[in-house]
């Protein structure tokens, strides 16, 4: 049996219960057939020091870490990959920093975890890299004479032609891209924007059944929707820390329906157009007033990155005014907080909820709409308001979908999620935790880990043209 090689910018030991649902996946499929988990240790080098290698075992799983130097932080992991990749793969040029040298310490990293790692691979192995900072990473391994098979799937949303073409570079990025055996995607929207990108840009042909010839080789390319833990979030749902905020939650909003949003501090989730559809809520059904709280958790991330300030500010301000106007004495419209929530509760305040509004302005998958899901009580479940950029509104069909820049639609259809009565609650709710179980995290990792078993292996001796 090959053994599984996992490769992202972080690692997390799959054993400690805070690793949260992928971690867990993917930590139990290494440990099936015993693996190796590869990237960065989120530590900084000190001065000019060669990365170090730090290998640990966690059962029969080896975490192998490097760490960065300042330089290579600022620009691969600050620069390239949070400054330019991520906002232009959310479809924000505006917000994209296109400085020159920010593409070559993206290109030097990539190189420096292929050379770490080659030594580390065995001849049967399955390599499954991860996510927006390695793009690259399997043409420097193939440029070394890596010839396994190696599988890469995007978390974030990719979009059209004409967006990525604005990048400069984009030839070269995608091209890398085209190095592995089989590429993953989110969503069928972001699959096809690969298949009419590699068509109309390196004249690929297609060769059926998902594969590509492409560049003088073949890969295979799909959507492959991530699922959650359901079982495991349903246990932690189930586990006393969650039961007793459950119970607090209820006994502190006994007279009001509450309204949750759960997200990363970012300007891809749409914090302030929900904001403002919240507000339009009180301002066009008044008995909103007094009966509605909105809970929003921002937990902080990537707070050296300027745009994330911005965002921060002008989530603050909203927050102020609408409580400023609408707040009673006994009575706050919106409870924000710019914090991080234990793991072990947030089921607890899901299922609390009334109404979750999960409205992202692009998101590759969202997992917070689907934990949400599956924390309700199925015999009184809340109802989710999703934003139909979120790439799991392909999955969730019977959410409320909603356009997050059209304030007063949204603020309609969070007024009928508060109304629904319980029939169509449950309903609604049995039709998505069906989707839910059906596409858990274990058939989003068994039906990539299968395309890619069935992928050839490069035969030894393929010229690789460096890129
Ligand atoms: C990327 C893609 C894709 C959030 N706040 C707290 C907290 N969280 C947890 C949630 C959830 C996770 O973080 C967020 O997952 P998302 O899927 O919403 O978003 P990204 O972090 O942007 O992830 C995304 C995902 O990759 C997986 O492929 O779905 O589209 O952008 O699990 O619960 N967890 C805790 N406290 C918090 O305050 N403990």
């Amino acid at each position: 049996m090959s053994r599984l090689v996992v490769v992202s910018n972080r690692v997390a030991d799959p054993r400690k219960t805070a690793a949260g649902g992928l971690a867990v996946a993917l930590g139990e499929v290494l440990n099936n057939s015993g693996g190796l988990w590869f990237g960065w240790s989120g530590k900084l080098a000190e001065g000019d020091a060669q990365p170090q290698l730090h290998v640990h075992h966690a059962g029969p799983v080896t975490l192998a870490t490097v760490d960065l130097n300042k330089e290579d932080y600022d620009s691969f992991y600050v620069g390239y990959s949070n400054g330019v990749l991520w906002p232009v793969f959310h479809y924000r040029l505006d917000l994209a920093d296109f400085d020159a040298g920010y593409i070559e310490g993206y290109r030097r990293v990539n190189q420096m975890f292929a050379k770490t790692l080659l030594p580390m691979l065995q001849p049967d192995d399955i390599i499954w890299v991860h996510d927006y900072h390695l793009i690259p990473l399997a043409a420097e391994l193939r440029a070394l004479g890596c010839t396994q098979r190696i599988g890469y799937f995007l978390h974030i949303p990719l979009p059209p032609p004409l967006i990525l073409a604005a990048i400069p570079g984009h030839d070269w990025l995608m091209k890398g891209l085209c190095s592995y055996d089989v590429v993953g995607f989110q969503s069928q929207a972001d699959h096809e924007h690969f298949c009419r990108y590699i068509q109309s840009e390196a004249h690929a042909q297609s060769a059926g059944e998902g594969r590509w010839r492409v560049f003088n080789r073949t890969i295979h390319a799909g959507a492959y929707p991530i699922g959650l833990d359901v079982q495991e979030f349903r246990s932690v749902t189930e586990a006393p820390e969650a039961r007793e905020m459950y119970e607090r939650m209820k006994r502190e909003y006994s007279r009001r329906k509450l309204l949750v949003g759960v997200d990363r501090l970012d300007y891809s989730k749409g914090l302030p157009q929900r904001m403002r559809a919240f507000r339009e809520l009180l301002a066009r059904y008044p008995e909103t007033r007094q009966s509605a709280t909105l809970i929003q958790i921002a937990s902080p991330s990537r707070e050296d990155v300027s745009a994330y300030t911005d965002i921060l500010h002008e989530l603050e301000s909203l927050c102020g005014s609408i409580n400023g106007n609408y707040g009673e004495l006994d009575w706050m419209p919106v409870r924000y907080m710019h914090r991080t929530v234990a793991r072990a509760r947030l089921p607890g305040l899901y299922r609390a909820s009334r109404v979750a509004l999960v409205t992202p302005l692009r998101d590759g998958m969202n997992l917070v709409a689907k934990e949400f899901l599956a924390a309700q009580d199925p015999e009184d479940p809340g109802v989710l308001v999703l934003s139909r950029f979120a790439g799991a509104a392909e999955q969730l069909k019977e959410a409320l979908l909603v356009n997050p820049y059209d304030t007063e639609g949204t603020a309609h259809a969070i007024h009928l999620a508060l109304q629904m009565p319980l029939e169509e609650r449950r309903e609604r709710h049995e039709a998505l935790f069906k989707t839910l179980q059906r596409t858990d995290v274990h058939w989003w990792c068994d039906s990539f880990l299968h395309t890619l078993g069935q992928a050839e292996a490069e035969e030894s001796g393929t010229p690789w043209l460096r890129l």
